[in-house]
């Protein structure tokens, strides 16, 4: 007997409403909810991959123990006797601080397990908390903290007329940029409407193809031309004078700082003709509505907090933020009630520098977290705190954390790794314990994570009061002894005798409450109760059109900053560099930048192993122009080696004509550990390998040069590569 259900696709941060096809308990189809009122029935083929997904025969079903060097089958409860222990006689011979906790991709579609690992941390005493987010976009809150966050949120994409994209390709990456909910569709729509869009991205993306202008520049030029934009507003006096006056301060700072990125020097340094840039300005800032968003790309490129900020000058400059009055495209549905004003939110007294110091490179809690690019460092240099014990909770270290080669060792030197994953992956191999959790279909989800994410930059999440709730799908495969990401939490706790809180609520420790229960407890004080969301199967937008950005204070003495004195004097540094390249790099000694992006198929380093998101590439492509290509008297499917000043990594030569000349783009997390190198046809290259975490990174956030890196390229004998 076959039913079908609707769920929703946990393969990505998306979370489409999906249809599940169940028989005989098994999950066999998936396919859009054309019911879904955020989705429309948009599903990608990662998504209706998900039974492939659940029943691969490559998956973790039982929890994994390293013994002498071999992993073999134990038991979860013996496992999780084993790690309780371990804890701990680590926290008692060297202090909380020697556990760290990593939780990335896949801690953010499992609410639960994210929660209760970070009650966990604060049970044990352990500020060693470190997320994926710290190597993501940490310019985001940074920039945030720095210009100040307008209380009411940004214009909404559905009823812009103009919006600019800065190195981020939401078609694909279904992540920022664009409301990420069936992009396309929104995209599509827009562009019919009326819209003007600019994207800035040395790649003619997906969604550059689409774009009135593309600025097809150098990459790492962002800053610049994020400051020649701003140059072009200020001198045409394009900019919003009455909101400059009422609600922002630092506007003499800006223009003095932005003064020299005149057209001219902009479109000589980022290489972008001089027209297209006056053009974009003029249309941005003279349309009505719209918003400019950043992506991946400029964030892990060098001054990646400058490049949000100037991002944030720029809406700021032109106004575009909700006014009193205007409705308030999301109130929230599964947490707290939000009433925005019109007004400037007060900015944090310290936005780095406080809390837990890092004992690396002077680095520290910042508004973006502790930095994950300094985390190996942390396991590997003794003394006094040295990380002895790392829980991965959905992340996957060996593939995405920068400088791979510091973290292979790092991963050796663990007294302790335990991973939670449904895969041995390159960590995982490494670890001396994998626990297998459930997956997507088979434990409760909720869209909750989804709505937090408008804290995290702006303009993201969700653009409406959507939500949806979906119960257990299918049971787990047969035979399985798979534990939830918060059980796992939960039960080492409860050995080693700990009382746990979520959400200001104790857990009760005795009587194991249920994923749903947390669930509960997660959202308590939500705007609409979490029951209430259950009775829509298909989602649900719960409008309030009553809900309207109310007046600004009558005290209100707080302004949004767009001359922050860190942020100015970055810029002048910026102009100290010379014109031909970046950080004293110059084209004699790299020929090439290698950028950062996401392929269709695969999500960081996940879907590698099912057959049919690997039928183009098992491997991630040097994706370069042909007549780079030709230039170095190279062919496609050449094996080639890609040098950084760091490390070198082999890579697979593709033609792209969409890829500027000087610029290779390889997507990230791909490969293994070094001696699996040779099998590059198989499983790609590690681009992370080519970063140095203590170079060129943010002396607040910790970010290191992540795209935009300076390589030079040599075509190697080509039996290096097993085929
Ligand atoms: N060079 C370079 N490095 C980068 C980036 C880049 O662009 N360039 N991007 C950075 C960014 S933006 C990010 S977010 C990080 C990502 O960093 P990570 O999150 O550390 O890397 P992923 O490859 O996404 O690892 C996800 C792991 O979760 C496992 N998994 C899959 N499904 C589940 C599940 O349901 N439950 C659990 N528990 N585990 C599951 C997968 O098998 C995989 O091993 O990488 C960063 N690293
Ligand atoms: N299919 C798929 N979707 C994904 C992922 C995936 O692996 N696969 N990963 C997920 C994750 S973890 C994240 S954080 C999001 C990221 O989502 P996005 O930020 O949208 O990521 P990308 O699609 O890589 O887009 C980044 C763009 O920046 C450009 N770029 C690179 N360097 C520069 C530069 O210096 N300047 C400028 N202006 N542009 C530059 C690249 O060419 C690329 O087009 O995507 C998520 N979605
Ligand atoms: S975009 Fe694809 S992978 Fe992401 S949630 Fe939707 S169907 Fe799933
Ligand atoms: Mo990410």
């Amino acid at each position: 007997m076959a039913e079908t259900q609707t769920a929703i696709c946990r393969f990505c941060h998306s979370f489409c409403g999906i249809k599940v096809t169940v028989q005989d308990g098994k999950a066999v189809k998936v396919v859009g909810d054309k019911d879904n009122p955020m989705y429309f029935g948009y599903t990608c083929v990662k998504g209706r991959q998900l039974p492939q997904q659940h029943y691969n025969p490559e998956r973790v079903l039982r929890p994994q123990r390293k013994v002498s060097g071999v992993h073999e089958t134990v038991n979860s409860e013996a496992a999780l006797d084993d790690i309780a222990a371990r804890l701990t006689e680590l926290i008692a011979k060297h202090g909380p601080r020697s556990v760290a906790l990593y939780t990335a991709t896949y801690s953010f579609p499992y609410p639960a397990g994210s929660a209760i690992a970070g009650a966990f941390m604060q049970a044990i005493g352990s500020p060693m908390k470190f997320s994926s987010g710290s190597i993501d976009q940490p310019g985001k809150p940074m920039a945030i903290a720095f210009h100040g966050r307008w209380s009411a949120g940004p214009q909404p994409f559905a009823d812009s007329d103009t919006w600019m994209l800065v190195g981020a390709n939401p078609v694909v990456s279904k992540w920022g940029g664009i409301p990420q909910y069936n992009p396309a569709k929104r995209l599509h729509d827009a562009l019919r409407r009326g819209m003007k869009l600019i994207v800035i991205d040395p790649r003619k993306t997906e969604c550059a193809e689409k774009a009135h202008f593309h600025l097809q520049c150098k990459p790492g030029e962002d800053p610049t031309i994020l400051a020649g934009l701003a140059h072009i507003i200020i001198e045409e006096g394009l900019y919003d004078r009455e909101f400059l006056e009422s609600d922002v301060e630092g506007f003499e700072a800006l223009k003095q700082a932005v003064a020299p990125f005149t057209p001219n020097y902009v479109s000589k340094r980022a290489d972008v003709p001089e027209e297209l840039l006056i053009e974009a300005a003029r249309v941005y800032a003279s349309g009505k509505r719209g918003m400019t968003t950043a992506g991946t790309g400029p964030n892990m490129a060098p001054r990646g907090t400058l490049t949000e900020y100037m991002v944030l000058v720029i809406n700021t400059l032109c106004g575009r933020w909700l006014r009193e009055g205007e409705k308030m495209p999301n109130p929230f549905v599964l947490i707290p009630e939000r009433r925005g004003k019109a007004q400037a939110e007060p900015r944090p007294q310290q936005a780095w520098g406080y809390g837990e110091k890092l004992r690396v490179r002077d680095l520290g809690e910042n508004v973006s977290g502790l930095t994950a690019a300094a985390l190996a460092d942390e396991i590997l240099l003794d003394g006094e705190g040295q990380v002895k014990a790392l829980i991965s909770v959905g992340g996957n270290p060996m593939a995405a954390w920068p400088d791979q080669l510091k973290t292979y060792e790092a991963m050796k030197k663990l007294e302790l790794n335990v991973t939670l994953d449904i895969k041995m992956s390159a960590t995982a191999k490494m670890a001396d314990y994998v626990i297998p959790p459930r997956l997507g279909l088979e434990a409760p989800a909720m869209s909750q994570p989804n709505e937090f994410i408008w804290f995290y930059g702006f303009s993201t999440g969700y653009p409406e009061p959507y939500a949806m709730y979906q119960p257990k799908i299918v049971d787990p495969p047969a035979g399985s002894d798979l534990v939830e990401e918060w059980e796992f939490f939960y039960g080492i706790a409860q050995r080693m005798g700990l009382q746990l809180r979520v959400n200001g609520q104790d857990l009760d420790m005795v009587n194991k409450p249920s994923t749903d229960d947390i669930f509960e407890m997660l959202c308590k004080g939500s705007r609409i109760p979490l029951s209430e969301v259950k009775k829509y199967p298909h989602g649900h937008i719960f409008d309030d059109p009553t809900i309207l950005v109310l007046p600004k204070d009558e005290d209100c003495a707080e302004k949004l900053d767009i001359g922050n004195v860190h942020m100015m004097e970055e810029l002048a540094q910026v102009m100290t560099e010379p014109v031909t390249d970046h950080a004293g790099y110059t084209a004699v000694h790299f020929t090439h930048r290698l950028v950062s992006r996401r392929m269709n198929d695969v999500y960081n380093s996940s879907g590698r192993d099912i057959p049919a998101l690997v039928r183009n590439h098992s491997y991630n492509p040097a994706f370069m122009n042909p007549g780079d290509i030709a230039a170095l008297g190279l062919n496609p499917g050449d094996v080639v080696k890609i040098s950084s000043d760091h490390a070198s990594i082999l890579g697979i030569i593709e033609e792209a004509p969409d890829v500027r000349p000087g610029v290779i783009s390889m997507a990230h997390s791909f490969g293994d550990a070094p001696e699996f190198d040779k099998q590059v046809f198989f499983i790609g290259s590690n681009t992370g390998r080519l970063t140095n975490v203590e170079k060129d990174y943010d002396p607040r956030t910790g970010m290191p040069r992540m795209s935009a890196i300076p390589v030079n390229l040599t075509r190697v004998d080509q039996s290096i590569a097993a085929q």
